[in-house]
């Protein structure tokens, strides 16, 4: 039997486990990055590991989230980071130069190689034919130490393509297709592999968008094959050596196949409050509309840029919108200014911004009360905005930029012909905001930079034999990172600060959650259906397990949630039952009796309810790695335990 590409790529960097999906494999890491929002407690979680250099093919310290510094603490994390950096042998990307996904693709991704990023968008670099996965930043901490990195086999998915995208239709249709036939759980522990003839009419930054926005399905990775297309995207980059050929064999056997016609594809929206809510523009209507933002690492590649200003120029931005722009990284920002593209789109009227994340985590640009805003970006999730009433529609930067003229959420059709844009044969290559790391001879002269806003993170305890606590929460299916741990201008800045974050944990939920963890000292939470998708913040996880969270009891898991919480000891289950959700009230007192033995011999879980005198069975998959962190309480007392 052939292989998939994810199967090649997997194969070729398996050193543990076997094949079988569902089964823990383990893989060789080549390249990390982070980014500074994960990125300051994943080097904290490094230098607890005591390596000194770090030991992968190449790693990148991105910073393109905390951009804002409207105090010392982002300013001081960023130094923090690139001391780290300078020391232990990073890339460092300062701030300005771009989002670290969009920078990636152009500067360092290599058909053929595997990246885990402490950031769920990672994938991206699935469109130059990179195993890439989004993980926790223990888990990538670990793998420039150069550790494996484990997941969960997945099953293969082709999404395979015919025809050709109609005029004003782009590549955020497709993903927004894909989500509306997958859901937003649909892709959870699956590998989304595009194949079929409709891949060679895409180029590497569309091919880019649909991977990046494979996060929204839950999947493990999205992956495209390493064609000609992509040796010439690496070659405009200057890069053509880091390009190898990589496709899927003829007899390579699928899980799943999706089929899409390109040619019927529509421009397409997905709807307030999330990004599975996908109707067509002419479906949704005319609605009015006060915000427009484009930008985020899905659409903010140089192609996204020009088809902007081509449809901006000469137009005005209507008087009820305020039209941002952020492009991807400085060497989009450099070609566009170059080129004039730029004077189009700032003579329309746009608002430029600086080449980060802004508004797509919420710093700065929060829509108007009950704002109606159109984005490029790829998350819609209540309140991310910063607005809590905010609707937030995801779109292509073609409906984008034509709603932005019109008022109006509009079908870019409407504006009678497509304007043709041409993509240069070679970029600016400008690598000054990226900063090369000191030998390793000299490594021991650098200090490392610990500012004020660092504090220590919460350490765990072994795993007792009973646990007695209240259902502190009960929360109902698709709950995201971003209600468990909410970022946004008025908190990102405090990543290293899980004291000052917990304050905020759950807040939309439960405003009072806080608090009433600290007053039982320990709980449990309940959640439905896909509980912890989204980021890959740990954050998600360190700040229950600082407040006392013992287990998480759910329906379903998003994948890197649930790594996220074993890596701090906290213990994901699943009803046996998803009935048995129902009958469990916020408060009722609930125990884990001799759950450290039952752990320990894989035997079955009941979580008993004191209050309602009821029990129910509960479900567990724990790889043996995975059994021994819980009961060590976590990843870092697991990896001292093996060293002492
Ligand atoms: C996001 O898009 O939600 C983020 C912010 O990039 C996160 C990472 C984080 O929370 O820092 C992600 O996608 O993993
Ligand atoms: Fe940044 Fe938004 Fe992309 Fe997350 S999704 S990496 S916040 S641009």
């Amino acid at each position: 039997m052939g292989y998939t590409i994810g199967q090649k790529l997997i194969k070729s960097h398996l050193t543990e486990g076997e094949m079988i999906p569902g089964k823990e494999i383990g893989i060789k890491i080549d390249q990390t990055l982070t980014q500074d929002a994960t990125g300051t407690m994943a080097y904290l979680e490094f230098e607890a590991m005591g390596i000194e250099r770090v030991k992968t093919e190449l790693s990148v310290a991105y910073i393109d989230h905390n951009t804002l510094q409207t105090g010392f603490e982002n300013a001081d994390d960023h130094r923090f980071i690139q001391s780290v950096a300078k020391k232990r042998g990073l890339l460092f990307s300062k701030p300005g130069n771009g989002i670290c996904h969009q920078l990636h693709l152009e500067r360092f991704g290599k058909p053929g190689k595997t990246l885990i990023g402490s950031d769920s968008h990672t994938p991206t670099g699935g469109g130059i034919g990179m195993l890439a996965i989004g993980a926790g930043g223990l888990d990538v901490a670990v793998a420039m130490g150069g550790g494996t990195y484990y997941t969960t086999m997945p099953k293969m998915t082709l999404v395979r393509l015919s025809g050709k995208l109609s005029p004003w239709v782009s590549a955020k249709d497709i993903i927004l297709e894909v989500l509306r036939i997958m859901s937003v759980k649909g892709g959870v522990g699956k590998i989304i592999e595009y194949g079929g003839e409709g891949v060679k009419t895409l180029s590497v930054p569309e091919r880019a968008t649909i991977t990046n926005m494979g996060a929204e399905l839950g999947a493990t990775t999205s992956v495209f094959p390493s064609d000609e297309i992509t040796r010439a995207f690496l070659k405009a980059q200057g890069r053509e050596d880091d390009w190898t050929e990589l496709s899927s064999d003829p007899d390579a056997e699928y899980d799943e196949i999706i089929d899409i016609d390109l040619s019927a594809l529509e421009p397409a929206a997905a709807m307030p409050h999330m990004p599975d809510r996908v109707k067509s523009v002419k479906d949704i209507g005319k609605i009015r509309i006060d915000q427009v933002c484009i930008g985020s690492c899905t659409n903010s590649s140089l192609m996204d840029m020009l088809k902007v200003a081509a449809i901006l120029k000469g137009k005005k931005v209507a008087p009820n919108v305020s039209l941002t722009i952020s492009p991807g990284s400085m060497q989009v920002l450099n070609m566009l200014s170059l080129n004039g593209a730029l004077s189009d789109i700032l003579s329309a009227g746009a608002r430029l911004l600086e080449c980060a994340c802004g508004p797509c985590i919420g710093m700065g640009q929060s829509p108007n009360s009950a704002g109606v805003s159109l984005r490029t970006f790829n998350r819609n999730f209540e309140g991310r905005s910063g607005t809590a009433d905010a609707g937030i529609y995801l779109v292509s930067p073609e409906t984008a930029a034509a709603s932005a003229i019109t008022g109006f959420l509009t079908d870019p059709r409407e504006l009678g012909e497509m304007p043709e844009i041409t993509m240069p044969d070679s970029f600016i290559i400008n690598d000054n905001m990226i900063e090369k790391p000191i030998n390793e001879k000299d490594a021991d002269c650098v200090e490392i930079v610990y500012g004020p806003n660092i504090k220590p993170f919460p350490s765990s305890t072994s795993l007792p034999e009973d646990i007695e606590a209240p259902a502190i929460l009960k929360v109902g299916d698709n709950i995201t990172t971003d209600h468990i741990m909410p970022a946004g201008a008025k908190i990102l800045p405090y990543r290293s600060n899980i004291p000052y974050l917990s304050n905020f944990c759950f807040r939309q939920c439960d405003e009072h959650f806080a608090e009433r963890c600290k007053q039982a000292g320990k709980g449990f939470i309940i959640g439905g259906a896909n509980y912890g998708q989204g980021s890959s913040r740990e954050h998600a996880a360190l700040v229950p397990l600082y407040l006392g969270i013992k287990a998480v009891i759910t329906k379903s898991f998003a994948r890197i949630h649930m790594a996220n919480l074993v890596n701090a000891g906290i213990m994901p289950f699943t009803f046996a039952d998803p009935g048995d959700y129902d009958r469990i009230d916020t408060d009722d007192i609930l125990a884990l009796e001799g759950i450290r033995s039952k752990i320990e011999n894989g035997d079955e879980v009941t979580l008993k309810n004191i209050t309602k005198g009821e029990e129910y069975k509960l479900c567990y998959d724990y790889s043996q790695r995975q059994k021994a962190m819980i009961l060590a309480g976590g990843l870092l007392n697991y990896t001292k335990e093996q060293h002492n």
